[in-house]
């Protein structure tokens, strides 16, 4: 004869309990599992900072589409490009800025929408363009995540930027308003100095370079600004598509250890080749009067040096409650540090 006592009973109770919570558990997982891997649609997949935002999605396993524009034409090396991103696993969806229907067909076969659309004057800008993206968004209705062309200096922050370099800031927030008008879920990634153009060249204007022996620093060289590796805000970019910690908000790539003034960087690259650089210094007024006489894209680029190695738009700001800092959230990405950056210019 069986005798239960009460003990036995709890320890059943506590089986059931133990069992559900297992369930439980599993549930969520696959829910996660499921919200994780969102499908993207990279546009301008084939920039500068696009093709690695295509690499990036993949890398973290989210199924890619990539928009293959209809106007694509001879360019053999897009085309390649985007050839050999289907190789690694990326869909190639047709479509024009032309063409509203295809746009919205494009949209709806994702639910993260992430443009790289142009935006440097020397090269090209088309950044209104992106207008007619959010009208295909609203249309589709399907997209839960839109990030927009920003990857650069927080466009909020720059009400009272200067002539002529001010239209990238203001077309920013043209897009932004558009967003915000038609109730789209965003995040605006403000990704900083782009080490390609900042840190290679030392912060020079005109070369992509490091100076063989004369270096300009702007004011006193000591305005903190944030240098970034270009894959590595791929990286961050694709992390924060899914988190709901960055839902309508704007993230910051301010990794502390990229954090650093003119001279900082300098002396870093000085250590990597063990001399000193000639140093002459550029003052506020010497730079700015320096805009007299240059062609309109030079004088975009002049004005946003200002903002950045004078005022330290990058880093006067403490974030705030519409923001937060990509290192911070992500402490699991190993970013890279520009003496590590420099070493390839050797
Ligand atoms: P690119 O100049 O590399 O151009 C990106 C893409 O824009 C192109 O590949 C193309 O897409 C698309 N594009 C260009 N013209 C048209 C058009 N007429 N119609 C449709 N699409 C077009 O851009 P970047 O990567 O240099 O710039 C991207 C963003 O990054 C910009 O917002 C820019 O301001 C910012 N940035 C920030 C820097 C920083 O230091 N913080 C430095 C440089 C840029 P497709 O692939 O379809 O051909
Ligand atoms: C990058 C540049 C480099 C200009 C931003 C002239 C938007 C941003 C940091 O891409 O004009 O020589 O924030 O001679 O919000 C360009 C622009 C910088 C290059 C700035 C940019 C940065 C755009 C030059 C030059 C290397």
């Amino acid at each position: 004869m069986l005798i239960y006592s009460p003990d036995i009973y709890k320890l059943e109770i506590l089986t059931i309990g133990w069992k559900v919570e297992k369930l439980e558990n599993r549930i969520e997982t696959k829910i996660e599992g499921a919200m994780e891997k969102s499908k993207v649609l990279v546009v301008g997949g084939s920039g500068y900072i696009g093709r690695r935002l295509v690499k990036a999605s993949l890398a973290e396993g989210h199924e890619t589409y990539v928009l293959q524009r209809t106007e694509i034409g001879l360019d053999i090396d897009k085309l390649q490009m985007l050839l050999s991103f289907k190789k690694q696993g990326a869909h190639l969806v047709e479509a024009s800025f032309s063409d509203h229907r295809s746009l919205v067909d494009a949209v709806k076969l994702a639910d993260v929408v992430i443009c790289a659309m142009s935006g440097v004057h020397f090269r090209s800008h088309n950044l209104l363009l992106q207008l007619k993206l959010v009208d295909a968004i609203k249309d589709a209705g399907n997209v839960k995540r839109f990030l927009p062309s920003e990857f650069g200096t927080d466009p909020a922050r720059m009400k009272n930027a200067m002539e002529p370099g001010r239209v990238s800031f203001d077309e920013k927030m043209t897009v932004r308003k558009a967003i915000e008008d038609a109730n789209i879920p965003f995040t605006y990634i403000s990704a900083n100095c782009f080490a390609g153009y900042f840190a290679g060249n030392l912060s020079q204007m005109g070369t992509l370079l490091p100076p063989k022996d004369k270096v300009l620093i702007y004011g006193d060289g000591n305005v903190k600004v944030v240098y970034m590796d270009e894959d590595d805000i791929a990286t961050y970019t694709i992390k924060t598509i899914d988190d709901p910690r960055t839902l309508n908000k704007t993230v910051y790539l301010r990794p502390p250890e990229n954090i650093l003034t003119q001279r900082e960087l300098i002396e870093m690259w000085e250590k990597l080749i063990q001399r000193k650089l000639n140093k002459s210094f550029l003052s506020k007024q010497e730079l700015l009067s320096s805009m007299e006489g240059l062609d309109y894209a030079s004088q975009v680029g002049v004005g946003h040096y200002y903002h950045i190695f004078y005022e330290g738009c990058l880093t006067n700001f403490e974030i705030g409650d519409e923001g937060v800092e990509a290192s911070e959230l992500y402490p699991e990405v190993t970013y890279t540090r520009m003496n590590e950056y420099l070493k390839l210019y050797l």
